[in-house]
């Protein structure tokens, strides 16, 4: 039985390294809201929401999501008995439509401070299987071929497993031909629109099945589940889906209409574990590997993507990068890293498996809020 009283959020900023730009939008430095769940014996967890500042890669925003936060999500769960995480998701789902980053936020939280309580490793309590995943890198839009496919070089040479490069139009058929040409064959290349095309670019995207691409994440819009039916049916390379998976009904529906044959897990997108879990489970019976996406989260993110991605379906490499690829000085002790392999290691430590540097975290805060239990909506039950 778990009982959470108290929720307090926060909001630190962390400078990226370098940006990093998708199609839609650049992100310089990073604006993350954590929240700190403690429960009735006084064991406590960060979590994190992975929304960016604005509304380019989905409708949320950090700052919608404080608020989803503050006056609906928060007031549901604050001082319940709750039997077991996995009943958090559907208590945020009822009468609240949207705003999964937020509910994700809130909902991973609480399978952590299970795990906490529990004092087992969160991999574990949700039911991974491997004790190291293999790491991809995702690389941002570069200003020419040239760089783009140095730094794919310089990736492969660290040891990652998967090289995924964002497109573009008009930055595309050349960018993924240096970065193809510069690695060879041996390396697992793949693309990422982040839904800049429509179906009226299938010929230039077309044009990609020429590199051997692992796959193809969300050349499409988000909803458009039937125009990545009939391209996945002109094409030979794989699509994978990100943007538009943001429940299990959606992946099913990806796999009754034939959108495409692999899916990104991002569990901030999808509204956290239980859904995860739920697409992982779905896709596993289809034949369909999945892997786990990245939000170019903090530390505390990347414990509770890494513990998701030692499920046993999570088969092709995570975007998982080690914390000095983005920041010089990240927010847990110990850092995450990679080794040699590429691979990084799932923590055997109970709960998240990490430690959070709080004077850091302090210094990185520009704003705080005590989240109380008092709804401002009609409560559920
Ligand atoms: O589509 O996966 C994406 C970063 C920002 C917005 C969208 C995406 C990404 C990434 C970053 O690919 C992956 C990472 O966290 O390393
Ligand atoms: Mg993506």
């Amino acid at each position: 039985m778990l009982r959470i009283d108290r929720i307090a959020l926060r909001e630190i900023r962390l400078a990226l390294k370098e940006p990093f730009r998708i199609s839609s939008g650049i992100v310089h430095d990073r604006r993350i809201a954590l929240l700190e769940l403690t429960d009735r014996d006084g064991a406590s967890v960060f979590s994190e929401c992975v929304a960016f500042q604005l509304p380019n890669y989905s409708s949320e925003t950090i700052d919608t999501a404080w608020h989803a936060l503050r006056e609906w999500l928060v007031p549901r769960v604050l001082g319940r008995e709750l039997t077991d995480p996995a009943v958090v998701h559907a208590l945020l789902d009822e009468n609240i439509k949207g705003h999964n980053m937020a509910k994700a936020a809130l909902e991973m939280g609480c399978w952590g401070l299970a795990a906490e309580a529990a004092q087992v490793p969160l991999s574990r309590l949700l039911g991974g299987t491997r004790d190291r995943v293999p790491t991809g890198i995702s690389i941002g839009i570069q200003s020419e071929p040239a760089a783009l496919a140095a730094r794919a070089q310089a990736a492969v040479a660290a040891g990652y497993r998967k090289i995924k490069v964002k497109i573009r139009p008009g930055q595309d058929v050349d960018y993924v031909r240096a970065v193809r040409t510069a690695l060879g064959g041996g390396i697992g290349v793949m693309a990422d629109a982040n839904s800049a095309y429509t179906l009226a670019d299938s010929e230039q995207l077309g044009r990609l099945d020429a590199f051997d691409l692992i796959m193809l994440e969300q050349p499409l819009g988000d909803d458009d589940l039937v125009r990545h039916a009939t391209l996945q049916r002109r094409m030979t390379t794989p699509i994978c889906l990100d943007e538009s998976i943001t429940s299990v009904d959606r992946a099913e529906d990806m796999i009754a209409l034939r959108s495409g044959r692999i899916v990104n897990i991002k569990p901030g997108r999808v509204g956290g574990f239980s859904a995860s879990k739920a697409i992982h489970d779905v896709c596993e019976s289809a034949g369909i590997p999945v892997w786990c996406g990245g939000m170019l989260e903090s530390g505390i993110g990347r414990a509770y993507n890494v513990a998701l991605a030692s499920l046993p379906n999570f088969s092709l490499p995570g975007d998982l990068s080690p914390s000095a690829r983005y920041w010089h000085r990240d927010v847990v002790t110990p850092e995450w890293t990679m080794d040699d392999d590429g691979m990084v290691h799932v923590p055997t430590r109970p709960g998240l498996g990490i430690t959070v540097d709080r004077e850091f975290l302090d210094s990185l805060t520009v704003r705080t809020e005590e989240l109380s239990a008092r709804p401002t909506m009609v409560a559920v039950g």
